[in-house]
């Protein structure tokens, strides 16, 4: 038996060698980024330095694009049993291309199975899923199983943000302009979380980033976070998010944080020096 994990690169995990006795095959497909006439790939080939710094020196139109439904149709058919998650189908035709995609391959193989989860988020809320999934397929449990367990720990997860600038989010109308304008006064940080629909909800503004940091840390505390698992992404921007961790680890000494870049989507949006921070509640 095959199990294929299928994401989009709006999740940031960079994957391992498959390893256990059973087969893991992990995939994502990845999205479009535009500068200009420029189109970059976001496969784990991206040099985000270098894509960040082409995309803020140029003064003109800039992108993203969700990957098509035969990018997902490949991912699927190459597995017996596969488990997709999508970044917020609220925001992206992403999740819509997953389901077509499916549709598709059922026409063919009507046995195969296929579970498409929309994570409603985006980074590290996906790289949660796919590592509580890893661990589920070691176990014995049936595919209907599996869905039943990973929907209910997708419950527990959140998402907090503090971005680098919200210009690519306003310009690509990912978020209302009022509410960028609210945000965009010089030298204030926003603070935010992926609401349950599956958008951007802007909790606070807040001068600096340490400030910004206290209300994640707050937040988190408000949605019952008690030492569970931590991921935060962060765009360029390693040593805040080193010193991100160390204000969670003096409250929670014992919480396991992970800390990895953003991908090039993640990058994109949060900009730089953005940190995304996904948890268990
Ligand atoms: O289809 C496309 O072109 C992609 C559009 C994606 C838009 C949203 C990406 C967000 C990336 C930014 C901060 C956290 C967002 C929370 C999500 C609800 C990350």
């Amino acid at each position: 038996m095959k199990y294929g994990i299928v994401v989009d690169s709006g999740c940031d995990l960079r994957f391992d060698t498959p390893s256990g006795e059973k087969e893991i095959r992990y995939m994502r497909a990845p999205l479009k980024l535009r500068v200009g006439e420029k189109e970059f790939t976001d496969d784990f080939s991206l040099n985000i330095s270098e894509f960040m710094e082409e995309m803020e020196a140029f003064d003109g139109p800039t992108g993203s694009a969700a990957p098509s439904p035969q990018d997902w149709y490949d991912a699927y058919k190459s597995a017996d049993e596969v488990f997709a998650f999508t970044i917020t189908g609220t925001l992206s035709g992403t999740h819509a291309s997953a389901v077509t995609a499916q549709k598709m391959l059922l026409e063919e193989e009507p046995d195969k199975k296929i579970y498409i989860l929309d994570s409603k988020s985006a980074g590290p809320e996906l790289s949660l899923l796919v590592q509580k999934l890893t661990e589920y397929l070691h176990r014995n449990l049936t595919f209907e199983q599996i869905i039943e367990k990973i929907n209910a720990y997708h419950k527990k997860l959140h998402l907090l943000f503090v971005l680098g600038s919200m210009d690519n989010l306003i310009k690509n109308g990912r978020i209302s302009s009022l509410q960028g304008k609210l945000a965009g006064m010089l030298g204030i940080r926003v603070m935010g979380t992926a609401s349950d629909e599956g958008t951007l909800e802007l909790l606070h503004k807040c001068r600096g980033r340490e400030a910004a940091y206290k209300k994640v840390i707050r937040e988190m505390e408000r949605r019952n976070y008690a030492g569970g698992k931590v991921i935060i992404s962060h765009c360029c921007n390693e040593e805040k998010a080193l010193a991100l961790k160390g204000m969670i680890r003096e409250l929670f000494p014992q919480s396991q944080i992970q800390i990895m870049p953003t991908s090039g989507l993640c990058s994109y949006y949060a900009e730089r020096g953005g940190i995304l921070l996904g948890f268990e509640a």
